[in-house]
């Protein structure tokens, strides 16, 4: 193919619009021509990482395997949108020496607790609250913002399309190889 490949991570609590934004973003590029591959923690969780949970130790091997196999997608050339908690700096930092500077843009996906917790579309943030879910992050395990991510898409501001043409434009150049 004629474009560049690289992951752009999406980190953010659970409901923040990693995915939905990561989704929309996936077919506006496709229109471009450009060749991606959606990694999403809650699908791999069902396979490859089944035998996770969500303690601190198995969050970040949640987050090593996703990210090396994000890398083999690069390597083949491929655009991967990875959208995944991933709360935790250290981990993010581990994915982002895994696949290099220049292949890596880290997107914070933000959003205030309360607005995740308000849109709860899988009434997960009940549950959690009432204690019927471990370790959720935001209620009973932390979020360590990202300080110094390529770009930060508030989503309690910008609508989805929004998000998508900011994200569009700052690729543009990104891709031109
Ligand atoms: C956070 C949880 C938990 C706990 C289940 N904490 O928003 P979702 O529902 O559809 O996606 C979330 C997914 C989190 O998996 P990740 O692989 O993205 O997490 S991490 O990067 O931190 O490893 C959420 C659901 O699983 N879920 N239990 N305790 N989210």
């Amino acid at each position: 193919n004629n474009h560049k490949s690289f992951v752009i991570w999406f980190t953010g609590l659970s409901g923040s619009g990693k995915s939905t934004i990561a989704n929309v973003l996936e077919v506006e590029l496709f229109k471009q021509g450009v060749q991606t591959f959606c990694l999403d923690g809650d699908n791999i969780r069902h396979g490859l990482n089944e035998n996770l949970g969500f303690t601190d130790q198995d969050r970040k091997e949640n987050i090593r395997r996703i990210a090396e196999v994000a890398k083999l997608f690069v390597n083949a050339g491929v655009v991967v949108l990875v959208s995944v908690i991933s709360p935790f700096s250290e981990d993010r930092n581990e994915a982002r020496k895994l696949l290099g500077n220049d292949e890596f843009f880290e997107v914070y996906v933000k959003c205030p607790l309360e607005v995740c917790e308000k849109r709860d579309p899988k009434g997960l943030y009940k549950k959690a609250k009432a204690g019927h879910i471990k370790q959720f992050t935001g209620i009973s395990q932390r979020y360590e913002q990202p300080t110094n991510p390529e770009l930060t898409l508030d989503t309690s501001k910008l609508s989805v399309n929004e998000s998508v043409t900011t994200l569009l434009s700052y690729l543009k150049k990104h891709l031109e190889r």
